[in-house]
């Protein structure tokens, strides 16, 4: 009986917000409101991955003045800019795929006429505005093949949506009110925490819904898996190279761990959360001294050479590395730059980046440990 409760009584996302929002009595809706406006913004970029191989082949209906097919990627950035834009809830949203944040024009922060009515604030009460930074399609060498990708996002509160800054945005990752991704793959999931555990829905493509199929996720204390990319070996760290030294070759009589590695930061790290192991996006000394310079991505770059700079960072800290340790550490996992915890970093820019060790709590202490001894 248990088992058809189950399938009869469906726990789709927007009634678990609403769940957890009932134990914020003070909470209007407006963020469930925003995340109705993401979970759109998904399902759109679902159903354009699924018919991306055959929009190349064969071109899509309407598609028929020859006009190239939009990349995906561009084609997502438009349809989460325009859908976070009119939840009339956004005051800020940093993309990955714009070099400038975008503040949202005054009359759309939910000051219109529609919402007064709708939500009944009376006229001293203001609805919440939010800041959200997202890569609206990561694992871009991903797409082509077929493998997968996906969409990460971090959600920041406005403290003042009269008078919103660049500043709302640069904040730590402690300050995170919520964070997730969705990951398009065999199946499409979005994995979601508002600061209140991890839970995973996954889209039943006949209902157009996402049903909770993961509550409550908790990744394991110990991971059999270790995820870098192999190919970047020889310009490692003394930590990071002793590290992958130990997942091949254990000195403790523990086996060895097995290599994964997709280079689709939310199908690696959907696999870490879900089976344990660690995640490695490590500083990248690429000289024989160390001290060769790479861009560190102020500029959107892809590896585009400046001057001054020691690393290539990796993952981006408002988009990537914030909104994914957000999840670890809410599933009980850790958050590591090489340096700090991961949520304390201060970005000085929106598209700064930094190396990132996530997953499980007992592997990432492994390789903190083998920083501390360095320093
Ligand atoms: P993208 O922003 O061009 O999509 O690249 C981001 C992706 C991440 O998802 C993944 O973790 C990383 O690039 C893999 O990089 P590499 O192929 O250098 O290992
Ligand atoms: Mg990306």
């Amino acid at each position: 009986h248990a088992a058809e409760a189950q399938r009869t009584d469906l726990m789709t996302i927007t009634r678990h917000v609403l769940n957890e929002q009932g134990r914020h009595p003070e909470s209007r809706g407006d963020f469930t409101i925003l995340l109705s406006h993401i979970v759109l913004g998904c399902k759109f970029v679902a159903s354009a991955v699924n018919k991306a191989g055959l929009a190349k082949l064969i071109g899509l209906a309407g598609d028929t003045n020859g006009e190239e097919q939009k990349k995906l990627d561009v084609l997502s950035n438009e349809v989460f800019v325009k859908a976070l834009v009119s939840s009339g809830r956004t005051c800020v949203l940093v993309s990955e795929e714009n070099e400038e944040a975008i503040i949202v024009d005054a009359p759309l922060r939910g000051n219109h006429e529609f919402d007064k009515i709708m939500v009944t604030v009376s006229s001293h009460q203001k609805l919440h505005g939010y800041c959200v930074c997202f890569d609206p399609l990561d694992g871009s060498s991903n797409i082509d093949c077929g493998v997968s990708i996906g969409t990460i996002f971090g959600i920041y509160m406005i403290k003042d949506k009269d008078n919103v800054t660049l500043d709302d945005v640069l904040q730590p990752g402690t300050d995170m009110l919520a964070a997730g991704y969705c990951m398009y793959g065999s199946s499409c999931t979005l994995v979601l925490s508002t600061g209140n555990g991890v839970n995973g829905f996954t889209l039943d493509p006949s209902l157009g819904e996402f049903i909770l199929t993961h509550p409550n996720i908790k990744i394991p204390n110990r991971g059999k898996i270790y995820s870098v990319n192999e190919g970047n070996a020889k310009n490692w760290d003394a930590p990071t190279a002793k590290f992958v030294e130990k997942c091949k070759f254990p000195q403790d009589g523990s086996p060895s761990k097995s290599l994964r590695y997709i280079g689709s930061m939310v199908a690696d790290v959907h696999r870490t959360l879900l089976y344990g192991g660690i995640f490695l996006y490590p500083a990248d000394q690429k000289s024989p001294n160390g001290k060769l310079r790479y861009a560190d991505a102020t500029l959107n770059c892809k590896g585009r050479v400046i001057a001054e700079v020691r690393y290539m960072w990796h993952g981006s800290v408002l988009y990537e590395v914030f909104p994914m340790s957000f999840l670890m550490e809410q599933a009980g996992g850790q958050a590591f730059t090489g340096k700090q915890r991961a949520l304390e970093l201060v970005p000085r820019k929106i598209h700064d980046r930094s190396p990132i060790f996530l997953g499980s709590y007992d592997d990432v202490e492994d390789i903190k440990a083998l920083y501390a001894s360095e320093s």
